[in-house]
C-alpha cells in the first residue's frame, strides 16, 4: 500500500532543479511505502517558478513561501533558498507540522540552528538536512569499513573541497559572497560538507584553529537582479561591492577520539571546478575518495599479504554495496544528482519506519558548532574548543 507525500519546494534553481529531479526519480528506482507527489514549487518571479514548475513537472506553483507552507495539501517543505531565508521558512513549516527538509548549512550561525532544531523537536515534524555526500554510495561504504573495525583507529582525516568559480577578480557579487545572505563563503558552502562528513566518519570535534582570507575585496555587483541570477553563473555590472565572505578558510582540528584533522575550503584553486577529496589513516589501514571520480573508494589494509599490499581501487557499483542494488547492473556508475535521490529514499524509508531521517537538524546543529567555532578562533588567533 503506497502513501502520498506531497512536497512543497521552495527555490527553482541549481539546488531546486537537483531536489525535483531526486522527487522524480526516487520512486522509478527505489520502492518505499511513502512516495513523494511533486505538488507545489515556490520562488519570488512568476514567470520564472511557473517555467520551472512546467519542466520539472510540479503540479503547482506558488509566489510566496508564507502561502506555501500554509497549504493544507503539503505535508513536507523542502527549503532550496538561500542561506538566510532557512530559520524563517522553518519555523513556519514546523509550526504548520510539515516535515522539512533543509539545505546545507542549516542556518546562518549557531544561535539560528538551535533555535531551528527546538522548533522541529517541538513541534515533533521530521527533519532533515541535505549533506547530499554522505549518500555517495563510497562514501556509505568507507563508513561500513570504519565501523566494521576495518581501518582501525583513526589517526589522521584530511579534507579538501576546492572550486574556482570566482577566482576571477571580475567575477560579481552573487549572493553567496554576501554575508548577509549566506552567513559565510567557503567555510558554511563546502567546509559544511566536509565537516559533516568527518563528524559521520570519524565521530566528534574538540578543538579546531583555523585561517581565513578574502583575496578580492571588492567586485563588480550583479547586472541584473538576484532573483534572475542563476545558481553559479552571473554577469557583471559596473559599479563595485564589497565581498563580505572569506574566499577561503582553512583549518586543524582534534576529534574527541584523538584523531587529527585538517580542512582546506576555498573557490580560488584555478582547475578544481568541483574537488573534494578525503583520506583517513587509521591503525589497520587507510581510506581515500575523491568526488570526481566518485565511484572508486580506495582501499588499504595492513591485513593483505606483506606481497600484495598497495591501495586497492574498489568500483562502489556492485548490488551489495550501499544504494547500488536500486539502480544499475553491476559495473554501471552513477553520478551527482543521483547523491540527492539517495537523500529524498531515506527521508521516504524514515516516514515508513516512523523514524527521523538522518542527518537530522541535530547534524545541521552540530556542524554550525563547528564552523562557529573555526571563526572564533580565527578571531582569537588561537585554538578553540567546540563546546558542547
Ligand atoms: C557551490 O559551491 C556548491 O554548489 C555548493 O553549494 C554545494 O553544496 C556543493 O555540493 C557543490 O558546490
Amino acid at each position: 500500500m503506497s502513501r502520498k507525500i506531497n512536497i512543497g519546494l521552495v527555490g527553482y534553481k541549481f539546488m531546486g532543479k537537483a531536489h525535483s529531479n531526486a522527487y522524480r526519480k526516487m520512486p522509478m528506482f527505489f520502492t518505499t511505502e511513502s512516495v513523494p507527489v511533486l505538488k507545489a514549487i515556490c520562488g519570488r518571479t512568476e514567470k520564472a517558478v511557473a517555467q520551472a514548475a512546467k519542466k520539472f513537472g510540479w503540479e503547482s506553483y506558488e509566489v510566496s513561501w508564507e502561502k506555501l507552507v500554509e497549504r493544507k495539501d503539503i505535508d513536507l517543505v523542502d527549503i532550496t533558498t538561500p542561506n538566510a531565508t532557512h530559520k524563517d521558512i522553518v519555523l513556519a513549516a514546523a509550526a504548520e507540522g510539515k516535515d522539512i527538509l533543509c539545505e546545507k548549512p542549516l542556518a546562518m550561525n549557531l544561535e539560528q540552528a538551535k533555535k531551528m532544531l527546538k522548533a522541529v523537536e517541538d513541534a515533533s515534524v521530521k527533519h532533515m538536512v541535505c549533506f547530499n555526500y554522505r549518500k555517495v554510495p563510497a562514501i556509505s561504504l568507507a563508513k561500513r569499513f570504519i565501523d566494521e573495525g576495518r581501518v582501525g583507529k583513526i589517526y589522521h582525516f584530511r579534507a579538501l573541497y576546492l572550486q574556482d568559480w570566482i577566482a576571477d577578480p571580475q567575477f560579481p557579487l552573487v549572493w553567496r559572497l554576501r554575508k548577509e545572505v549566506a552567513g559565510s563563503g567557503a567555510h558554511g558552502d563546502l567546509n559544511s560538507h566536509i565537516i559533516d562528513l568527518a563528524r559521520y566518519l570519524v565521530g566528534e570535534f574538540d578543538q579546531v584553529v583555523g585561517a581565513q582570507e578574502t583575496f578580492i575585496k571588492e567586485r563588480p555587483k550583479l547586472k541584473v537582479s538576484e532573483e534572475l541570477a542563476s545558481g553559479l553563473t552571473a554577469e557583471a555590472g559596473e559599479e563595485m561591492g564589497e565581498v563580505t565572505v572569506d574566499d577561503a578558510t582553512l583549518f586543524l582540528a582534534r576529534f574527541k577520539n584523538g584523531a587529527l584533522g585538517s580542512f582546506e575550503a576555498t573557490r580560488f584553486a584555478p582547475g578544481r571546478r568541483n574537488c573534494q577529496r578525503i583520506e583517513i589513516n587509521g591503525s589497520k589501514g587507510s581510506l581515500l575518495f575523491e568526488l570526481e571520480d566518485m565511484n572508486k573508494l580506495w582501499f588499504y589494509s595492513c591485513d593483505d599479504a606483506e606481497d600484495a599490499q598497495g591501495f586497492r581501487r574498489i568500483q562502489v557499483t556492485e548490488p551489495i554495496h550501499p544504494y547500488i542494488d536500486a539502480w544499475w547492473p553491476p559495473g554501471h556508475i552513477i553520478g551527482y544528482e543521483h547523491t540527492f535521490v539517495h537523500v529524498v529514499y531515506d527521508f521516504m524509508k524514515a516516514i515508513d519506519e516512523e523514524k527521523n531521517p538522518s542527518p537530522s537538524f541535530i547534524d545541521g546543529v552540530e556542524c554550525q558548532r563547528v564552523l562557529e567555532a573555526v571563526e572564533n578562533s580565527v578571531q582569537k588567533g588561537c585554538w578553540v574548543k567546540v563546546k558542547l
